[in-house]
């Protein structure tokens, strides 16, 4: 028999997609209210092995390592893939077939702006 939980929902998770994961299990999990307060509801199942909740990383794009975070570790990809014209590249951010300063000022930017609020 499935558990239906609730799970106290950060504020900022509730305009998210939030993913439940379990075992193999994957759902979008339901944000909902009650006596005014937000909790995220989704289905476990007992002894089925760990339960996690994520959101949808914002970062996308410029996660060059893909931790989910901006961080050192994605200049050092950017750096690695400098000046390359090997395309598919993901560190080719603008898009035209080249890495270069064009790409690390928006990556830059974005960091900044976007990311760093
Ligand atoms: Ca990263
Ligand atoms: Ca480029």
């Amino acid at each position: 028999m499935p558990l239906t939980l609730l799970t106290d929902c950060p504020p900022e998770w509730a305009s998210e997609n939030i993913t439940f994961k379990q075992g193999q299990t994957q759902q979008t999990a339901e944000v909902v209210s009650k006596d005014g307060l937000m909790y995220i509801k989704y289905n476990a199942l007992p002894d089925m092995g760990i339960i996690e909740l994520s959101i949808e990383s914002p970062v996308c794009i410029y996660d060059l390592d893909g931790n989910g975070s901006l961080d050192y570790g994605d200049i050092i990809i950017l750096t690695e893939n400098w000046l390359s014209e090997t395309m598919p590249n993901n560190c080719d951010l603008n898009g035209d077939m080249r890495v270069d300063f064009a790409d690390y000022t928006q990556f830059i930017n974005f960091w900044t702006t976007e990311y760093g609020q």
